[in-house]
C-alpha cells in the first residue's frame, strides 16, 4: 500500500482521480475553521476542481481545528505527514465507489499551537474568503432569545483578551488588523446545515465585536459580506473499521480517508466582499433564492433522517440503509413527506418537491454509504426544533393530523434512554438538555419532553389533541415497543 503524500501520488492506482494541477502554484485565499468530514467532502471536494482553472489558483484552504484534543492533535500531524492531502471516496447508488484525492488544502494549522500564524494568514491580502463549518450550536445563538450568547465561556474568555479560542475570537481579530491596515475585507462563508448560516454568522461576528469596539461593529456589518446557503452531501462517519476498509479498497495507506454518497449540493448567494472562485463553473448554484432551498432540505431530507433514526434505533437498526429496507419505516417517510409536508411546503421555482422527494429516499436507501444513524440522532434536542417545528406549526394551526410527529417524538423521548425495543442499549448523546432538563425528564411529569428548554416554545404540551397522540404513542411504545406502535400507526 502506498502512503499517501506529494511524493507518491504518482504511484497510485490508475482508478484513483488525482489533482489535474500543480499544487506547488497554488495559494491560500480561503481559511476554514472546522475540517470534519462534511466540510472535506463538500467544499473541499468544489475547491478542488476550482483548481483545476489556472485562473483560480489563488483558492487554495488553509484548513483550521480549533478544539485543543488529542484527536485533533493527531488529525493535525497526520495532516502535516500527508502533506495536506486526503482521499475522499464516493459511492454512488448502483454500489460502484470512486476514490479521489483532495488536493484543495495546502496548508493546515491546530490553532491552540499556531493562533498567531493563523490570524497572520487570515490577515494577508490573499486571503479573501473564511469560510466556516462549526456546527449548528456553534454560532453560540441563544435559542430563547435568539441573541448571540456572551457569556458562553469560550466567548467570555476570548472577549477577555487574545481573542483566540473561537472563530468568531479570530474572524474579528484579523477584521481589526486589517481595517487598521487598510486591506479591507472578506467574505464570512457560513457551509453549516442552519437556516440562514449566512445571517446566523453574521449575527454572531457583529455581536462578537460589538462587544468589543462599535465602531469596528459597524464596519464589519457594512463591509463583510455573510452569503447565505444551503448545503447537502451524506458523509458518515469513519471510524477505524471504516477507515481500514476504504484503504483497502483505495490501495493507499490515509491516516484520515473521508466517503460520501456521489450526490452532492451547494446552492449560495452572489455575495462575496472579496471575490469568489469560480463556483458556477463547478455545478454550484449561484442564486438568490437560497431560502427556499434551506426549508425544502430541512423539512425534507433532514426531517426525515430524524424521523427514520428515532423509530429506527428503537426498531433494532443501527445503519440507514438498513432502516430503510424495512418497508414500514419507509412508508412512514413517504406518508410524513406527502401528507405532512409537501402540501405545506413551497419549494424553489423550477424544482419539483415529488422529484426531490424521491431522490432524498434513494439517497437514503444506497447501500454502499452506511451512514450511521446514531450520527443522525446525535444532537435531537437541538436539531427536531429546527427540522420539526415549522410542520408542526403549520399542521396545528390547519388542524391536520398530527399523529406521524406525536409517535416521532414519543420515539425521541424513548430513545433517551438508550435502550431499543429489545433491550440493546446504545450511546446517547445530548448535548443540547441542560441539568434542568434531565432532572424534569427524570420526572413523573408524563409531558416532561415537552417541557423541556428545547421543546417548550412549541406549546405542545398546550394543545390537548397533540398530548393526546403523544400519551397514546407513549403508552404504545412502552406496552408493545416501537415496532408495533409503528405498525398501529400505519394501519
Ligand atoms: C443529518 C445531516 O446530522 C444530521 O441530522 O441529517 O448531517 C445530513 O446528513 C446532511 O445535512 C446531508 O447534507
Amino acid at each position: 500500500m502506498n502512503r499517501l503524500s506529494q511524493t507518491t501520488l504518482d504511484r497510485l492506482g490508475e482508478s484513483i482521480e488525482l489533482p489535474p494541477y500543480d499544487r506547488a502554484l497554488v495559494d491560500v485565499g480561503i481559511v476554514h475553521f472546522g475540517v470534519g468530514n462534511f466540510h472535506r467532502v463538500h467544499q473541499a471536494v468544489y475547491i478542488d476542481r476550482c483548481l483545476r482553472d489556472p485562473q483560480a489558483r489563488g483558492w487554495g484552504i488553509c484548513g483550521v481545528e480549533l478544539i485543543d484534543s488529542e484527536a485533533n492533535r493527531a488529525k493535525a500531524d497526520a495532516y502535516l505527514a500527508q502533506d495536506r492531502l486526503f482521499t475522499v471516496t464516493e459511492f454512488a447508488p448502483d454500489g460502484s465507489a470512486v476514490t479521489h484525492v483532495i488536493g484543495a488544502m495546502v496548508d493546515y494549522r491546530h490553532a491552540p499551537a499556531d493562533a498567531e500564524a493563523v490570524l497572520a494568514i487570515m490577515v494577508s491580502p490573499q486571503t479573501r474568503i473564511i469560510s466556516l463549518t462549526i456546527t449548528e450550536g456553534g454560532y453560540n445563538i441563544d435559542e430563547t432569545t435568539g441573541a448571540f450568547d456572551l457569556t458562553s465561556p469560550a466567548v467570555a474568555q476570548d472577549l477577555a483578551g487574545g481573542a483566540t479560542s473561537t472563530a468568531f475570537g479570530f474572524i474579528v481579530e484579523a477584521l481589526r488588523r486589517r481595517r487598521a491596515s487598510g486591506t479591507g475585507p472578506f467574505t464570512v462563508m457560513s457551509c453549516d446545515n442552519l437556516r440562514h448560516n449566512g445571517d446566523t454568522a453574521r449575527l454572531a461576528v457583529v455581536s462578537f465585536a460589538k462587544a468589543l469596539d462599535d465602531e469596528l461593529a459597524a464596519w464589519i456589518d457594512t463591509t463583510v459580506t455573510f452569503p447565505n446557503s444551503m448545503v447537502d452531501r451524506i458523509a458518515p462517519q469513519v471510524p477505524a473499521a471504516m477507515r481500514d476498509e476504504l484503504n483497502r479498497r483505495s490501495g493507499i495507506e490515509d491516516a484520515v480517508p473521508a466517503m460520501s454518497e456521489s450526490f452532492m449540493q451547494w446552492v449560495i448567494e452572489d455575495r462575496f466582499a472579496a471575490g469568489r472562485p469560480p463556483l458556477d463553473t463547478v455545478g454550484v448554484e449561484i442564486r438568490d433564492d437560497v431560502v427556499a432551498f434551506e426549508f425544502m432540505k430541512g423539512r425534507m431530507l433532514n426531517a426525515c433522517h430524524m424521523l427514520l433514526s428515532y423509530p429506527g434505533l428503537l426498531c433494532g437498526y443501527r445503519i440507514v440503509h438498513n432502516a430503510m429496507g424495512d418497508d414500514r419505516l419507509r412508508r412512514l417517510l413517504e406518508t410524513f413527506l406527502d401528507r405532512d409536508v409537501i402540501p405545506n411546503l413551497e419549494g424553489p421555482q423550477g424544482v419539483s418537491l415529488e422529484a426531490y422527494k424521491s431522490a432524498v429516499l434513494e439517497r437514503f436507501a444506497n447501500p454502499a454509504v452506511n451512514d450511521q444513524l446514531l450520527r443522525i440522532a446525535h444532537d435531537g434536542a437541538a436539531k427536531i426544533p429546527v427540522f420539526h417545528s415549522k410542520t408542526i406549526e403549520m399542521l396545528m394551526s390547519r388542524d391536520g393530523d398530527l399523529r406521524r410527529e406525536a409517535y416521532f417524538l414519543a420515539c425521541f423521548e424513548r430513545y433517551l434512554r438508550g435502550r431499543d425495543d429489545k433491550g440493546d442499549s446504545f450511546p446517547v448523546n445530548e448535548p443540547r438538555l441542560t441539568p434542568a432538563d434531565h432532572a424534569l425528564l427524570k420526572s413523573h411529569d408524563p409531558l416532561a419532553l415537552l417541557r423541556t428548554s428545547p421543546f417548550e416554545k412549541l406549546g405542545l404540551a398546550d394543545h390537548p389533541e397533540f398530548v393526546r397522540l403523544y400519551s397514546a404513542a407513549v403508552g404504545m411504545i412502552d406496552a408493545e415497543g416501537a415496532s408495533r406502535a409503528l405498525d398501529h400507526l400505519l394501519a
